[in-house]
């Protein structure tokens, strides 16, 4: 039966869907809200609220809790012993930390008692960091100082040694509990850590994710030595392997066998984090097609030809889970910013639209660099958008140049941060909330010089899991099973209308002003 489950455990909450590879269609569906569905853990978005000094936490029982709400769920939805291919994805970053009771633990699981109540034992350090935990500046430092620098840092891992990433996290910990780390025997990824609960083994750490670790080598995509030595003491000996996306981690442990009626031997495929799960179930796992995410922070991924790393330190480098590598950029001056500029005139989002059929593209020569907080690509510590232009629009006179500025200049930005990745986009794929909004999609075109498409699907991540674990499990060809389930919605195309050079004034403007 060409039943395919993936799983998304992302930061505020667990999601599923069941696909049918024959019919191409969608069996099933179900997500559980970690704050509404798990009060008790007191995190309502996910995490931990008002951790000390950049602190961000949660509690990995409370993702153990909602993958088994789920799973009931999907249970009354659907024939879980039909299902003949497994896979999955978490929020990047996060790390959990146990002791050595875990793989025996693991092993042999009781379906008469919660995963949490039994795993809950092997826990060495009883939080985990997520990737929201900003605390490890000075633990970032020091890795780069041993290893001979940022750019060392950058070369080796693709990404220069960030707060977020997990060996800072791990270096931390290391440095502030000592005897917790002594008592740590494995440290899993949230990704690597739900794999093997549901394999009862120990599963590896996908390239995709692992690459956001600040350990991981991007060109051998094996664990690098001296990042590990840099980190903490004895790191190699608490990791599992490292492996690329299209491996199998096990089979389905007899747990969820007996508990949720799965088949016995069901394969399970190495999960990977959330992005690169999301560039499978966008359908863009090929180079070509970029994905533009718009959120509270707004995202840029997409497959790439080669490996390079971003010289300027801003970008990141993963495994693509379809093979090769894949780049990411995160620009924290998302719809944040869009909205900031929104109320500032007390606009609705309607009048927001509107604006950009009253003012040409380009603006006039009304330039702005929108960082309305400190922004990470480029890292500037700004908190109010820096202006060029007319009087009246550098004093905030002119609220519908100020609006179209506001997103010409999130754009150009974005293009200017992300030319290293020589990439040739043919398509744009726009996702997130504002992308349905035509006014910015055209703006996309138009800077990106690519016709850009909103796709039908919702949840990529959850998707990319199913489909990777069709391919691998099933035997599918992924770039088929990405064109069969990731379709463009009918009349969502915009093709650029400016001319090539429109905003190459603009985008030296903008260059100057973050000088
Ligand atoms: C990527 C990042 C987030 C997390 C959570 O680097 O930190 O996108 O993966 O979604």
């Amino acid at each position: 039966m060409p039943y395919a489950l993936g799983l998304d455990s992302s930061t505020q909450s667990c999601s599923a869907i069941v696909i049918d590879t024959d019919t191409q269609s969608v069996l099933a569906e179900a997500s559980v809200n970690f704050g509404q569905s798990l009060p008790q853990y007191g995190a309502p978005a996910g995490f931990i609220p008002d951790g000390a000094g950049g602190e961000v936490h949660s509690d990995p029982r409370m993702w153990l809790d909602a993958l088994e709400l789920l799973l009931e769920d999907l249970k009354e939805q659907c024939d879980l012993s039909k299902i003949t291919a497994i896979s999955g994805a978490g929020q990047q970053h996060g790390s959990v930390y146990l002791n050595s009771k875990w793989l025996d633990t693991v092993q042999a699981l009781s379906p008469s008692l919660s995963l949490s109540l039994q795993i809950g034992e092997c826990f060495s350090r009883k939080t985990s960091p997520i990737w929201m935990d900003t605390a490890t500046s000075a633990e970032c430092r020091e890795i780069a100082a041993a290893v001979g620098g940022d750019e060392v840092v950058c070369a080796k891992s693709g990404s220069i040694a960030i707060e977020r990433f997990t060996g800072p996290q791990i270096r931390r910990f290391y440095k502030n509990d000592s005897e917790g780390y002594a008592d740590t025997a494995h440290i899993h990824l949230v990704s690597s850590f739900l794999c093997s609960v549901l394999c009862g083994a120990d599963a590896p750490i996908d390239t995709g994710d692992g690459a956001g670790m600040n350990l991981l080598n991007i060109q051998s995509w094996d664990w690098d030595t001296e990042l590990l030595e840099a980190t903490a003491p004895k790191l190699s000996n608490r990791l599992p392997k490292a492996a690329q996306g299209a491996t199998t981690a096990g089979t389905l442990s007899n747990y969820f066998v007996e508990k949720y009626g799965f088949a016995v031997n069901t394969p399970v495929t190495v999960f990977t984090g959330d992005n690169p799960s999301s560039l499978v179930g966008m359908g863009a796992s090929q180079p070509g097609k970029l994905v533009v995410s718009l959120g509270t922070s707004d995202t840029f991924f997409a497959a790439m030809p080669g490996v390079v790393a971003d010289s300027q330190g801003c970008g990141h480098v993963f495994g693509n889970p379809a093979g090769g590598s894949m780049s990411l950029q995160c620009f924290i001056n998302g719809s944040l910013a869009r909205e900031a500029v929104k109320d500032k005139f007390g606009y609705d989002w309607d009048q927001f639209t509107a604006a950009f059929e009253k003012t040409p593209v380009a603006n006039g020569g009304n330039v702005m660099v929108p960082f309305f907080r400190p922004e990470i690509s480029p890292r500037v510590d700004l908190d109010a958008p820096l202006l060029k232009g007319s009087e009246t629009f550098k004093s905030w006179h002119e609220a519908d140049a100020a609006i179209r500025a506001c997103v010409e200049g999130q754009f150009i930005n974005m293009k200017l941060r992300t030319d290293w990745m020589q990439l040739k986009p043919e398509v744009i794929y726009l996702t997130g909330g504002a992308s349905k909004n035509d006014a910015i999609a055209q703006v996309v075109a138009d800077v990106f010089q690519a016709k850009v498409q909103r796709l039908a699907v919702s949840g990529s991540v959850a998707l990319g899991a199913a489909l990777r674990a069709a391919s691998n499990s099933l035997g599918l060809d992924l770039h088929e099973l990405e064109s069969q389930f990731c379709k463009p919605e009918t009349g969502s195309t915009i093709k650029p209308k400016a001319a090539a050079d429109a905003y190459d004034d603009a985008a030296k403007i903008i260059s100057e002003l973050l000088r």
